[in-house]
């Protein structure tokens, strides 16, 4: 079996790379770029541009490698039937979700802020979830996806942190799948909370997962 070692916090970790899957988390123009979803929330979307670089890394290497990989994509349905009153109403954002914006409308699906960004483009047959909420498995078929292709190790990058990544990495190690964050390849808006999200999952001997970093993650690979 194609076994790899992982250098991780808060200790290394063996993978079958056959049954591990890189998951990217919405890296989309709408968090990443001026005009979108983050920066009606009020956040300086500059933040989340140094994720960019080493998910491209973990990206190029698990494609090298020949790793499942996932994208996913935060977004509504353009007539918002999918979309929580509640989520919509959340807080005092300067735009709301649905409401036209510099990139297309805020958060919606098919438009230009909801595409992930160029340089992270999936390639042709590289699936992409798209998904409701802030975790990927809630209201998806991520699980199906990865039952089929019997993953049993996720690597996990994108944006944010403690958002879309840990909601993500909960609900997958509640599901029984083992989670690595690539730190470097991740990115929030707070960057207190970039750090805490992280140690949370690696706390208690790994209560949610193990941490990582991009190039341990490409050296492992390579
Ligand atoms: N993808 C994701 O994390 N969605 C968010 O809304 N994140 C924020 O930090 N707002």
């Amino acid at each position: 079996m194609p076994m790899i070692r992982l250098t991780a916090e808060p200790a290394a970790i063996v993978l079958d790379t056959t049954r591990t899957a890189l998951i990217i988390i919405d890296m989309q123009r709408d968090f990443l770029e001026p005009g979108g979803f983050g920066e009606t929330l009020g956040n300086d979307v500059s933040l989340l541009q140094q994720a960019v670089v080493p998910c491209q890394t973990a990206l190029a290497s698990a494609r090298r490698s020949g790793l499942l990989v996932i994208h996913t994509r935060e977004g509504h349905r353009p007539d918002l039937s999918d979309a929580p009153p509640a989520k919509i109403a959340r807080g005092a954002p300067s735009k709301r979700i649905g409401d036209p914006g510099p990139m297309g409308r805020i958060l919606i699906r098919g438009e230009p802020g909801h595409d992930i960004v160029a340089d992270l483009a999936p390639m042709n047959g590289e699936p992409v979830i798209d998904k409701p909420g802030k975790g990927a498995f809630h209201q998806t078929d991520l699980t199906q996806l990865l039952r089929n292709s019997d993953i049993d190790t996720l690597i996990v990058c994108g944006v944010t942190t403690e958002v879309c990544v840990q909601t993500t990495i909960r609900e997958a190690n509640d599901r029984g799948y083992r989670c690595v964050a690539l730190a470097d390849a991740c990115a929030s808006y707070f960057p207190e909370f970039h750090r805490v999200g992280l140690e949370m999952i690696k706390a208690q001997g790994g209560i949610f997962g193990w941490v990582s970093d991009a190039t341990s993650f490409a050296n492992a690979l390579d």
